[in-house]
């Protein structure tokens, strides 16, 4: 008999068949042949390793604060703030702490348990440590969950983040290693990953992901996600990003992805990183309350709340409740994780 292409079996035979156990040894085939199931096939597959581990009905709340903003010496092509391109774009120097501080607090009160404080830096000076490390702290002390990204770290940086009781570290790997230099030339892919091996080997928690949208194929988006699976251990979060085209970027007129096409990488994610928190990222003011729905039941449980990202627009803090009113979502408790 002809084997069916669909995947129609009970819930028990996905379990024993190691859905929603983590693994570290995916193949781009075995990972393609899951992205490109039978929509619901794989809908129905992702909701089930999501169950497995995660409160369906639960979203995880970050804030985003961009502490220096603009004039980056490196030329991602998707950036507002890299110095090479014309985005308009006014830069500007690293914020105080105090001033960090009220930002922090106020996002708390609108309900985020993450705070997450982004500068526009190939790596931190070492002038600019200690101020950075004043802000962990104090953002920290407010019981937010705090993160950082900052670019690449050497050793010392890391000690340093990591004696500030850092939570987690935000660097994304974009794309595929075959594109990345399509997109970014000043900085190499094996760059990026030696920063995460230096994040983890120092017991901080990671966060990376990449962005959609930007001109890739198919095959770039799986194996990004095979690559970020394949780390000895998951990202705690993954955050996918759809590209915001920022006008006088190299990729303002990259060709948009489509909704269906953004959620079956969302589903793959949820799959292959079954513990982790997968975060609906930027380019959320673009999408459809239904293309955000389908994000969710794909397995996105993270977003960032409130009216900006780090330079870019977000939905704000009323739009999500308006939506999540129709879902039957709700933001997550602080230290909620039920894994
Ligand atoms: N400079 C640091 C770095 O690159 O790691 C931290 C800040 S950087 C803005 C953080 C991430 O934001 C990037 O890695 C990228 O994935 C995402 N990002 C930046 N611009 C974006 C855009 N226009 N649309 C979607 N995501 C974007
Ligand atoms: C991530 O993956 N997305 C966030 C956060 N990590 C640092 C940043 C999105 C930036 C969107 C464009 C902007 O605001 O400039
Ligand atoms: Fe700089 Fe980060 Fe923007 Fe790249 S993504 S230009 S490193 S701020």
């Amino acid at each position: 008999m002809q084997q069916r292409l669909t995947t129609a079996q009970p819930d028990t035979a996905r379990a024993e068949q190691g859905d929603g156990v983590a693994r570290h040894d995916w193949t781009r085939a075995e990972a393609q042949a899951i992205h490109d199931l039978p929509f619901n096939d794989l809908l129905f597959r992702a909701q089930l390793v999501h169950r497995q581990h995660f409160d369906p009905n639960r979203v995880q709340m970050s804030r985003l604060l961009s502490i220096k903003t603009g004039g980056c010496p490196e030329d991602c092509g998707y950036c507002s703030q890299s110095a090479h391109h014309a985005s308009g774009l006014k830069a500007s120097k690293l914020m105080e702490v105090e001033r960090v501080l009220v930002e922090a607090r106020a996002a708390q009160t609108q309900g985020a348990t993450r705070y997450c404080m982004g500068a526009a830096w190939r790596s931190p000076k070492d002038r600019d440590m200690d101020q950075v490390v004043a802000m962990v702290r104090g953002v920290k002390a407010m019981g937010l969950e705090t993160c950082m990204t900052l670019g690449m770290l050497s050793d010392g940086d890391v000690a340093k983040l990591k004696e500030a009781g850092l939570d987690y570290y935000n660097h994304n790997i974009d794309t595929s290693e075959r594109y990345y230099s399509e997109v970014i030339k000043s900085r190499t892919f094996a760059d990026r990953l030696e920063t995460l091996a230096r994040v983890r080997d120092a017991g901080m928690k990671v966060c990376s992901g990449g962005i959609l949208g930007m001109g890739e194929t198919a095959e770039d988006r799986i194996d990004m996600l095979v690559t970020l699976a394949n780390l000895a251990e998951h990202p705690e979060s993954v955050p996918i990003n759809m590209l915001i085209a920022i006008p006088g970027t190299p990729l303002e007129n990259a060709a948009r992805i489509e909704g269906i096409d953004f959620v079956r990488a969302i589903a793959l994610a949820r799959i292959m990183m079954p513990r982790s928190y997968v975060r609906l990222s930027a380019g959320r003011t673009e999408m459809s309350d239904e293309t955000q729905a389908l994000c969710y039941f794909a397995g996105a449980n993270s977003i960032f709340c409130g009216e900006t990202l780090l330079t870019a627009g977000n939905p704000g803090d009323d739009a999500d409740a308006r939506l999540f009113g129709k879902l039957g979502l709700a933001p997550e408790e602080p230290n909620a994780r039920n894994a």
